[in-house]
């Protein structure tokens, strides 16, 4: 297997742990995703922060954060953390 497969396998593995704790398994409650964010990223810290977080990655407002929404979320953070790749990527 592919680093970068590995590494889309990994983030996969890393939904589904936290993912399936509580209702739905193919999708994050805001439970969920304030473990996975505790313990994989430190933070955020306040519930004010989670809120606000949660309603960034819940794109479509139903309430939970699918894969799809989590990895969109995560492409647009590596986009910022590694502005010059993004742009060269882009011209
Ligand atoms: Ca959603």
């Amino acid at each position: 297997m592919s680093q970068l497969m590995q590494a889309m396998d990994l983030l996969r593995t890393i939904f589904d742990k936290y993912a399936g704790k509580e209702g739905d398994k193919d999708t994050l409650t805001k439970k969920e995703l304030a473990e996975l964010l505790r313990i994989e990223f430190s933070g955020p810290q306040s519930k004010a922060e989670m809120d606000k977080f949660f309603g960034m990655l819940d794109n479509d407002g139903d309430g939970v954060v699918s894969f799809e929404e989590y990895v969109r979320r995560l492409q647009n953070r590596i986009c910022k953390n590694y502005p010059t790749f993004y742009s060269k990527k882009n011209n």
